[in-house]
C-alpha cells in the first residue's frame, strides 16, 4: 500500500464526515510533558480530573504497543450565540462556558473518531486502533500540537489558525506508520492579556496553570467553594472562557459548522431562581444532552446560589431561605446561608440566626456565622 495516497484518502474521508481539521504525528514519548505533568505533580498543580499514570499519560506504546503514529482531530464550536437572552435585573441568568454548548463534545467526537476507525478498517484490515477524547490517558493538546493541528498557547489551549482555540480535539492511536505533520510555526509571542485577565491568577506563568485555582475546575467542585474564589465565578454555572474570550488569536472567531453544537439559549444560559428547586428528572431531561452537566446537579445548584449571591438577587430571597432551612444536603444549605447574607436584607439575617438553632452540622453553622458577618460590612 501507499501510504502517502492512503493518507490523502484518510484526510478527504475526514472532510466528508465533518472533521474541521486532521493531522498526523509520530507515537514517540511525549519527553517534554512527561518531565512537565512530573512538575505540575510536585507543585499540586493537576485537578485530579486527567486519567491514568505519568506514563501511561505520555507512551502511547502503553495503550498500543505496537503503535506507529497518532491522528489528531479537531471540531471546532461556535464563540457566539445568536439571540442570547439578557440577564435582567429579578430575572438572572447563569451561563455555561462554550465547550457545553449544544451535544456534549464527547458523544460527537467519538462518533467521527468510529467512523474514521471504520474506515481505516476498510482499507487497512490489519489495523488496531485506540481511540480516545477528553477522558482518555493522552493529553489531547500535546498530541494535537504534535500533529500540526494548532499551537500551546499561554492560556495552555491549543490555538489553531483557522479556528482559534475554539475546538475539541481526539485522537486515534494506531499501528500504521502514517506520516508525520509539521508542527504549527506560531506562538502568543509578547501577548499575556490571558495570563492577566484571570480572574483567579490561575495562570501562573504563559502555559503554566494551577488548575486548583481555575475557574473552569472550581465550578465543577462538588464541597464547599472555599471563600476566595466565592465572588469570582459570578454567574458561571459550569467553565470559563475568559482566558479565551480575551485571545486575540480567537477575534473574530466564531465557528457555526457543526449543527450539534448549537446551543439552546435557555439551556446554557438558564434562569437561575428555578434552578434551585429543579427536580432530579427535570435535570436530567434538560441537562443530561450537554457537557456541563457530568458532575451532577448540586455542583451547578452551588454555582447558581453563588451567582444570585453575586447579583444581590433580592427576588431569590424566599428561595434561598427554603433551601438553608430544608435542603438535604449541607453544602446547598450552608451556600444558600453565605449567599443570604452576602444578599443583606435585614430579614435575612433574621432567617440564618433562626436556621441557626435547628442546624446541627458543623460546616453549614460555620457557613451561617459566615453569612451573618456581612452584616458587620
Ligand atoms: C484536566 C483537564 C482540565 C483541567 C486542567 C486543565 C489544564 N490546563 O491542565 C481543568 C478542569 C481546569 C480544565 C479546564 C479547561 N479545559 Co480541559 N482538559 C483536561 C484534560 C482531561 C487533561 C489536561 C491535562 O493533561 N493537563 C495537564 C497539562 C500539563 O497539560 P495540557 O494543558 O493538556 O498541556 C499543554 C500545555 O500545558 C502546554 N505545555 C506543556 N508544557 C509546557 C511548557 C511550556 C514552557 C509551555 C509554554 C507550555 C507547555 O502544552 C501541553 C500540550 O503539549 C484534557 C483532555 C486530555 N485528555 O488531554 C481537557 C482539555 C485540555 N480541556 C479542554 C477545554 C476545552 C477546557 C476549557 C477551555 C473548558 C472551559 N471553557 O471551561 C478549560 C480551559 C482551562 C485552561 N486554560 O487550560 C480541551 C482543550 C481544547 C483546546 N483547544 O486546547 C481538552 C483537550 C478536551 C478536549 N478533548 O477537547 N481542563
Amino acid at each position: 500500500m501507499d501510504i502517502h495516497q492512503f493518507q490523502e484518502e484518510v484526510i478527504q474521508y475526514s472532510k466528508e464526515i465533518g472533521i474541521d481539521k486532521i493531522g498526523f504525528a509520530s507515537a514517540d514519548v511525549f519527553g517534554e510533558l512527561k518531565a512537565r505533568l512530573k512538575q505540575q505533580q510536585e507543585f499540586g498543580y493537576q485537578s485530579g480530573f486527567e486519567k491514568g499514570s505519568v506514563e501511561e499519560r505520555t507512551e502511547p506504546d502503553r495503550l498500543l504497543p505496537e503503535a506507529q503514529s497518532i491522528i489528531s482531530i479537531a471540531l471546532a464550536y461556535p464563540s457566539k450565540m445568536s439571540d442570547a437572552p439578557k440577564s435582567r435585573k429579578g430575572d438572572r441568568r447563569g451561563i455555561f462556558c462554550r465547550a457545553s454548548w449544544g451535544q456534549d463534545y464527547h458523544t460527537v467526537l467519538r462518533d467521527r473518531l468510529n467512523k474514521l476507525g471504520e474506515f481505516l478498517q476498510a482499507h487497512y484490515p490489519e489495523v488496531t486502533i485506540k481511540s480516545m477524547v477528553d477522558t482518555g490517558e493522552l493529553a489531547d493538546r500535546a498530541v494535537a500540537e504534535r500533529a500540526g493541528i494548532g499551537f500551546s498557547g499561554k492560556n495552555c489551549a491549543t490555538i489553531t489558525p483557522e479556528f482559534g482555540s475554539y475546538v475539541y480535539l481526539g485522537e486515534i492511536v494506531t499501528n500504521i506508520p502514517f506520516i508525520p505533520d509539521e508542527p504549527v510555526d506560531d506562538s502568543c509571542g509578547d501577548c499575556n492579556i490571558c495570563v492577566d485577565a484571570c480572574p483567579t491568577d490561575a495562570l501562573i506563568q504563559g502555559g503554566q496553570l494551577n488548575a486548583n485555582r481555575c475557574i473552569a475546575f472550581l465550578t465543577q467542585t462538588k464541597d464547599f467553594l472555599p471563600d476566595e474564589f466565592r465572588s469570582k465565578i459570578g454567574n458561571r454555572l459550569y467553565g470559563c472562557d475568559t482566558c479565551q474570550t480575551v485571545c486575540p488569536k480567537n477575534r473574530k472567531k466564531d465557528f457555526h459548522r457543526h449543527e450539534e453544537f448549537e446551543p439552546d439559549p435557555e439551556i446554557v444560559k438558564p434562569k437561575l431562581t428555578p434552578l434551585l428547586s429543579i427536580s432530579n428528572r427535570e435535570f436530567k431531561e434538560k441537562f443530561s444532552p450537554i457537557a456541563g452537566s457530568w458532575r451532577g446537579k448540586k455542583p451547578i445548584q452551588r454555582n447558581a446560589i453563588l451567582a444570585l449571591a453575586h447579583y444581590k438577587d433580592e427576588t431569590s430571597i424566599q428561595e434561598l431561605i427554603r433551601l438553608m432551612k430544608e435542603d438535604p444536603r449541607p453544602v446547598i444549605r450552608g451556600t444558600a446561608a453565605w449567599g443570604l447574607g452576602k444578599i443583606g436584607k435585614p430579614e435575612c439575617y433574621q432567617e440564618i440566626e433562626e436556621a441557626m438553632m435547628h442546624e446541627t452540622d458543623e460546616n453549614v453553622l460555620y457557613e451561617m456565622k459566615k453569612g451573618l458577618e456581612f452584616q458587620k460590612i
